[in-house]
């Protein structure tokens, strides 16, 4: 077993209290394999972790098992330093939200993220930035370990992995292929997966088809930005992955910018691109990411980012 792992299972062996958590505004792949653990924690150790999170969960994950474990952080008491606090899925520290206080205060800190990050925060990091998911990393963790697991740890790890590879369009290699090959072998039913995903609010769906319906084309149409006003944010949840998704489908267009309005000086903006990377634009911009998908929130009006939006994709 690798030396890392074998710290990991030490830590959790010997902690009497255990905080998870993930970045702000869990998405699938965050939320789900912070469930995954709980639930290898509870089977294996008979450990009952704290899990939390910062930010809103989209409500089409209201649905996935174990989901009621993880809450809202300003809703549990986490006063008591942890033993050991485990920060899965985060990115970089801009990203963690209201938890950050209750990691820095743990005794020991493990992450395990497969985000390109030159400024970790964990005493024991076990990231990859070549995987697909977290949830990968979880669960070759959990199959190195010998750890038990139950149907739900498979379902919140198959739903990991669907969310953040976009249903494998954007697996980086065969690893999430494979792993979900042996989900489907235990049971996992994809197609069930899917339709539990599709539980968005009617509001969320109409704004995304208006956004994209509004949305406006560039450089012979290869970039499309589109916009989300603060009013139209207040309807969205999640990233707006559907708007991303349509614009993505339409001929020619290779990169996308979806913008939106959190505050009225604070623009969220999440990049896609299908050829060139993407993430050294976010990087400009204050941010970061993948590859072909990448965000960052930048300080200014809507005008202004829109603009300067348009001027970096006249040299890319
Ligand atoms: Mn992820």
């Amino acid at each position: 077993m690798k030396q890392e792992i074998k710290v990991f299972l030490e830590k959790i062996e010997s902690a009497k209290s255990i905080l998870l958590t993930v970045h702000k505004n869990p998405d699938g792949d965050a939320l789900c394999t912070m469930l995954a653990l709980y639930q290898l924690i509870c089977l294996n150790y008979g450990k009952e972790c704290v899990c939390v999170y910062d930010g809103n969960v989209p409500e089409a994950l209201h649905y996935v098992a174990l989901r009621g474990r993880a809450h809202y952080f300003e809703h549990v008491d986490l006063s008591n330093a942890f033993d050991l606090a485990i920060l899965l899925d985060y990115g970089t520290v801009n990203n963690i939200g209201g938890t950050r206080p209750a990691l820095d205060a743990a005794k020991f800190l493990v992450e395990i993220d497969h985000h390109k990050n030159d400024n970790k925060i964990g005493h024991l990091c076990l990231d990859d930035d070549t995987a697909s998911a977290t949830a990968c990393l979880l669960y070759d963790i959990m199959i190195e370990a010998g750890w038990k697991y139950d149907d739900k740890v498979l379902q919140v790890l198959a739903l990991g992995i669907l969310t953040d590879t976009g249903n494998f369009k954007y697996a980086r290699d065969g690893r999430p292929l494979r792993i979900m090959a042996n989900l489907v072998e235990q049971g996992i039913e994809i197609n069930k997966l899917l339709e539990l995903l599709n539980n968005k609010p009617r509001k969320t769906i109409q704004t995304e088809a208006r956004v994209v319906a509004d949305a406006e084309f560039f450089y012979k149409n290869r970039l499309a930005v589109a916009i989300v006003d603060s009013d139209a944010y207040k309807n969205l949840d999640g990233r707006g992955e559907n708007a991303l998704s349509l614009l993505g489908q339409i001929k020619g267009v290779e990169y996308i910018a979806l913008l939106k309005q959190q505050k009225k000086n604070q623009i969220g903006v999440s990049l896609r691109s299908k050829n060139l990377p993407v993430n050294k634009i976010a990087e400009q911009l204050g941010g970061g990411g993948h590859m072909f998908a990448a965000g960052a929130v930048v300080r200014d009006s809507l005008e202004n980012v829109k603009k300067n939006i348009i001027d970096i994709f006249k040299e890319v």
